[in-house]
Order: C-alpha cells, then sequence, then structure tokens
C-alpha cells in the first residue's frame, strides 16, 4: 500500500512546488499529491499544509498526522472541525531557529542603536550622531523560552544584554534569567527596555501585548513581535508609542497578513514593518525536515516536533 500524503497551501502554485519538491524527497513507497487531486479521502495518510480551510482536514478519516508546514499550529487550532486524536508534526529546525536568531539581534540592536534615526538623516544628507549605551546597560525579556526563544535569548545574552525570559514551566539557561507563568510576568516584565514575543498564539497568550503590559515596562521601552499577530491588541500600539511609553515597535506579524495597505503601521515614524519573514521556511529546507519527520514517524521513531495533545502548542 502506498503512503500517501496530500498537500494543501492557500496558493496553488505553491502548493505544486512543495508537491514536486516532496516527490523528489521521498522514497518511492510514498505518494504525494495536492490536496485538490484527492479523490479518495479515505486514502490520505498524511495531510502536509499551511491554513487549510475550516473541515477540510475533518474530511479525511485515515489521517495518521497533520503536519503543519511552520513551527505555529495555531493555523490548525483555529479550525473547530480539526480531528482533535490527530497527531500534529510542527515544522521545526536549526536552520530556521538560526534564521529566528538573526532576525531577533538584528531588530534589537536596530532599536537599541536608533538605525531608524540614521537611516532618515541619510535620506536628507544630514550629519546626526547620537550616542546610546551599550548593550550591558539595557534589559531586553523573551516571552517564550521553546527552541526560538531560548536561542534568541542566547544569542541577545552573547552580545551582552541583560536577558530575561519568560515561559509556561520554570527554565535554567545560562546568562539569563528566568520567570514563568502568570505569577511570574509582572517581575520578568518590571523596567525592561526591550520585549520581545516569541510565544505561541493560544488562548492563554491572545491580546498579552497591550496597554497593560506596555506600562509595566521602561518609558521609552521597544517592542518586537516576531511571534503572531494576535498576540498584541492593535488598538494599544500607536498610543503607547505617542505617550512615550514605547519608543518604537518592530512587527514581523500582523491581525491580518498581508498588513493592508492603508493600515496606519506603514507609515508611522515609530513603527518597523516586516512581512511575517522573520524565520520564514524555504521549500528546500522545509521539504529536507517533513520528509525526515515523516519518515521518522512511519517508523514509530520519537519526534521532538510531535505536539503535545491538548497543550495548544
Ligand atoms: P515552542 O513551542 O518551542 O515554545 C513556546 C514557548 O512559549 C515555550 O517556552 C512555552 O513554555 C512558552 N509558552 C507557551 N504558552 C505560554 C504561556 N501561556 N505563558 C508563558 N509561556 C508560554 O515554540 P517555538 O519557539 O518553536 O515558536 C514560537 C512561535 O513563534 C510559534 O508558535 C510561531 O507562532 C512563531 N513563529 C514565527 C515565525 C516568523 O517567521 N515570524 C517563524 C516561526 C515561528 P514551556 O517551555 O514551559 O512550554
Ligand atoms: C511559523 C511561521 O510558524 O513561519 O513557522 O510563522
Amino acid at each position: 500500500m502506498p503512503i500517501t500524503c496530500a498537500v494543501y497551501l492557500p496558493k496553488d502554485d505553491k502548493t505544486n512546488g512543495w508537491v514536486a519538491k516532496l516527490k523528489a524527497a521521498l522514497p518511492e513507497a510514498y505518494t504525494v499529491l495536492p490536496m485538490s487531486d484527492v479523490t479518495d479521502p479515505a486514502s490520505v495518510d498524511y495531510a502536509i499544509v499551511w491554513m487549510p480551510p475550516a473541515g477540510m482536514l475533518a474530511g479525511l478519516p485515515n489521517l495518521k498526522a497533520i503536519v503543519s508546514i511552520a513551527a505555529g499550529i495555531d493555523h490548525l487550532l483555529a479550525d473547530p472541525q480539526l480531528p482533535k486524536d490527530v497527531p500534529i508534526i510542527r515544522t521545526i529546525g536549526n536552520d530556521l531557529t538560526q534564521r529566528m536568531r538573526e532576525f531577533i539581534a538584528l531588530h534589537v540592536l536596530r532599536m537599541h542603536r536608533d538605525q531608524r534615526r540614521m537611516d532618515t538623516a541619510q535620506i536628507e544628507s544630514r550629519w546626526d550622531p547620537v550616542t546610546v549605551p551599550p548593550a550591558n546597560y539595557r534589559k531586553v525579556g523573551l516571552m517564550g523560552l521553546g527552541n526560538l526563544g531560548k536561542a534568541a535569548a542566547q544569542t541577545l545574552a552573547m552580545l551582552g544584554y541583560q536577558v530575561r525570559g519568560w515561559s509556561n514551566s520554570m527554565k535554567e539557561i545560562e546568562g539569563v534569567t528566568c520567570y514563568a507563568g502568570a505569577e511570574g510576568f509582572d517581575a520578568f516584565l518590571d523596567g525592561l527596555d526591550t520585549l520581545v514575543c516569541l510565544l505561541p498564539l493560544t488562548e492563554a497568550t491572545t491580546g498579552l501585548l497591550n496597554a497593560g503590559t506596555f506600562a509595566k515596562l521602561a518609558p521609552g521601552a521597544q517592542l518586537l513581535n516576531a511571534a503572531r499577530g494576535g498576540h498584541m491588541v492593535e488598538d494599544d500600539l500607536i498610543p503607547a508609542l505617542e505617550s512615550g511609553q514605547l519608543s518604537h515597535a518592530t512587527l514581523d506579524v500582523f491581525a491580518v497578513e498581508p498588513l493592508p495597505a492603508d493600515h496606519p503601521f506603514w507609515r508611522h515614524p515609530q513603527i518597523t514593518v516586516t512581512p511575517h519573514i522573520a524565520s520564514m521556511i524555504d521549500q528546500a529546507t522545509g521539504v529536507s525536515i517533513i520528509a525526515a519527520n515523516l519518515q521518522a514517524f512511519e517508523a514509530g521513531e520519537a519526534l521532538d516536533a510531535l505536539c503535545t495533545p491538548g497543550k495548544g502548542y
């Protein structure tokens, strides 16, 4: 019996690219096809998907696992008809962690060193020297200490920042002061100069970046959200920037993506917008991770990428 893998991404050309590369990467025993070509839903063993429409996965009665073409699984859990007993395998790996390390280091440094001011001065041919304190004077806090948050925290610690981290369960990470749970949240936030969000989007983390949270940071603090748009109450951001509570925000993720052209974030001088590219997966990397995960799962091997049922991430 072939092992059938059906692939879905919202754009057909993307789906076809993933299908072609997965076919090339997997042994002959695997049949890979676009979800739109499935004629017998009962034959599908694995659904490999990004943002499937609600109900699509419920229509596949014999799934062995659902593969998220992303580290986040919120795009699956948003489906009220998601089959609850089918394991979910997320797509994580060293390349993706490395890309996130780079993105976080780049933008924490850019905000700390006031690079936007230099960029603006250059456009105006204006010599505008400014001095800022070095990293060891600055407190940076990472919300989320999973694959990505831990690596980002270690990178920032290496750069000399005073680093704090916050997670569900208490961690021990060299060079990082750790806090956990709702009871540790205020102490974690207290007086931070930069707040970085690398949490999964769950019921408990939705809207955590809000006016109340911003008020606990140092005046003029900086915000970096590279997790999900749903973590931030978007209406609270511009008032916090205009009151001086925040001095800059760098946002890679938004409530609505792509960010609509008339959204005020695009033109705000204290906001940097990037188009959800912090650790964007490329097909070659994604395919090699997914092909290895599928074969390990078929062989009954333990997988770091397997989500714990009911945990929500
Ligand atoms: P992990 O699942 O490895 O880590 C999640 C971390 O968040 C864990 O440390 C977990 O705590 C913590 N956490 C979860 N819920 C809470 C809570 N309620 N309170 C406090 N801490 C909590 O995720 P990754 O690091 O792999 O990825 C994080 C997110 O980053 C993804 O879910 C995705 O949304 C986003 N992402 C964004 C990308 C981009 O390009 N912008 C690219 C890739 C991912 P504990 O360790 O105790 O379980
Ligand atoms: C992810 C993402 O979750 O790219 O992997 O956002």
